[in-house]
Order: C-alpha cells, then structure tokens, then sequence
C-alpha cells in the first residue's frame, strides 16, 4: 500500500482507499506522544501481572483490562485495554487531536463522530489470533462512511502477526457473522478460505497508521516472533452515520463530535443490515472463542 509522511491525504492516497479499502500512512504521531503511548503500555502490561482474569472497569461494567488464556505473572498476556482515553491523556490527545483524525476527515468528512477505542496488543509468542470479520458488523451504521484507524505502537511485521486485509473486499457489501443461531465474530470457512487467497499483509514502522474502511474484511495471525505488536485502534464515523446498535465498547466519548459539525440528519444506505446479538464481553477475542448463542 501507498505511504507517506504525516499531513492531509494525498489524491493518490484517497483513491487508494476507495479503491484498495485500506491505505497506510507514516508518521502519525510524534515521537514524543508515541513514547508516551508505549510507556502507558508498559506500566499497563506490568501491572497485569498481579491479575488472573480480565480487570478494571469501564462505565458499563466491563472489564477494561483483558487476558489471553496464557496470561501468567511472569509471562503477561495482556491483549486488550478498553478505550484508553478514559485513563491516560496522550491516548486522548491522539484520539482526538491526532492528524491521523484529519486523514480521516480527508475521506469521509468534514463532520466526524468518535464512536470508540482499543489497544490490541499480541506479546512475543503470543498465539492471539483475529479471525476474518468485518467491523460493520460489529458497529452497523446507518451508513458506511466510518473507518477503523490502527496505529502501530511498534513495527508491524510479517513475522510479528501483522493485520492482514482483503483488498477491495469492502465494495463486495456486508458479509454475515452469524452460524445459524449463534453470533460468532466471525465469517463462515468458505469465506475464510477466499480471504485467506486474497489477503494481503499491512505492515508498517512504529507510528504508522492504517486508515481502513469499515466493511474491509480482515484478521489476523499470531505472533510467534520476539518482537511485541501493538495496536491502538480508533473507530470514527461521518457526522451522519448513526449506530444502529448500542456501542460493544461503551465509553464517555462516543458521539463527541471531532471534526467539524454534528448532523440533524441521519444518512441511510439503502438495503438491510444484519444485526449483531446485545453482548456483554471483555473483548471481541472473547466472542470470536466462544460465541454469542
Ligand atoms: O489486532 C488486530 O490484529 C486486528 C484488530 C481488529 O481486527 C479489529 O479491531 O477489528
């Protein structure tokens, strides 16, 4: 995928992600806010060590902090923290001032809704994996002008479970992640097999961010490398795009307008929206290992 340094998207890089459904662009963030951004990490990972399952609390009563099933005192496998601008600044300054926010503005702006954020993070060996999915499906709105960011907290690599996206998959409309009656987070195998053929890997240096459309099908594979992979993923919206359902990750920023103005009126694509369950989970690796029934 096309690159460059950090500022308001080029032509070429617009066209790229309508075309492609995803584009990456360096230098994101400072090197100032991005050491902040993995000091927190740290203090976070450390401090998982005096947990066995998932900890903290974010304003509906889930856990902000959640564990693989690896998870040991000497071994921390922490591979999620729930909105992260609800506890420390930098991740809010980015998530709100960030110039990644004005790329994404470029795209599907002017008027632009936070709806939430995440920090996936996959510790060397760790085997956490992502199967295939589309955010919209997890997030329906209205309508699909809102794109998920990933900032890469470190090098995102090939050898280091790096996000692996399908492109042009996001123009091939809503795939169901439903088996029969259970929600599963995830698509069918046949889907998976396609995916798998087509996918291409989205790598990056530290401080990058992928900027990808809501309906691009992607996952991820584990990271057997000695090299941690984090990300801190921020999911916006066009001022006119409204959630269909109530927010997976319900935080007391949703909604704030970013950039802009906010809308008096919803836009609607036309056709139907397959529905995700109402769920309570500490994260959507929970969801894709065990179901939604
Ligand atoms: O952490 C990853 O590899 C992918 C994250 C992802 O798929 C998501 O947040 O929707």
């Amino acid at each position: 995928m096309i690159t460059s340094p950090a500022g308001t998207l080029k032509k070429v890089q617009v066209e790229n992600f309508w075309r492609h459904g995803y584009v990456v662009v360096e230098g994101a963030v400072n090197a100032a806010q991005l050491a902040q951004m993995r000091a927190a990490l740290g203090r976070w990972t450390d401090e998982s060590r005096f947990h066995d399952a998932p900890y903290g609390e974010t304003i509906d009563g889930q856990p902000r902090f959640d564990l693989a099933r690896a998870h040991r005192a000497d071994a921390p496998a922490l591979r999620r923290v729930n909105n992260p601008p609800e506890i420390d600044s930098v991740y809010a300054e980015v998530a709100f001032e960030g110039s990644f926010v004005d790329m994404v503005a470029d795209l599907i702006g002017p008027d632009l809704k936070f709806h939430h954020a995440k920090l996936n993070q996959k510790q060397p060996g760790s085997e956490t994996r992502v199967d295939w999915h589309q955010d919209f499906s997890y997030t329906p709105h209205s309508n699909d002008h809102v794109i998920t960011a990933l900032l890469m907290l470190d090098d995102m690599t090939e050898q280091n479970g790096c996000l692996m996206g399908v492109p042009g998959s996001h123009r091939e409309g809503q795939r169901s992640l439903w088996q029969g009656e259970v929600f599963t987070g995830k698509v069918d195998q046949d889907t998976a097999q396609m995916a798998v053929k087509r996918a291409r890997p989205v790598t990056g240096h530290a401080g990058s961010v992928c900027l990808m459309h809501t309906k691009l099908l992607h996952g991820s594979e584990p990271n057997p490398s000695e090299e941690a992979r984090g990300l801190y993923i921020c999911v916006y919206s066009a001022a006119d795009a409204v959630a269909l359902t109530r927010s997976p990750l319900p935080n007391r920023f949703e909604g704030r307008i970013v950039r802009g103005e906010a809308s008096r009126f919803a836009r609607f694509d036309s056709g139907t929206v397959e529905l995700p369950p109402r769920y309570r989970a500490a994260s959507f690796f929970e969801v894709q290992e065990k179901g939604v029934a």
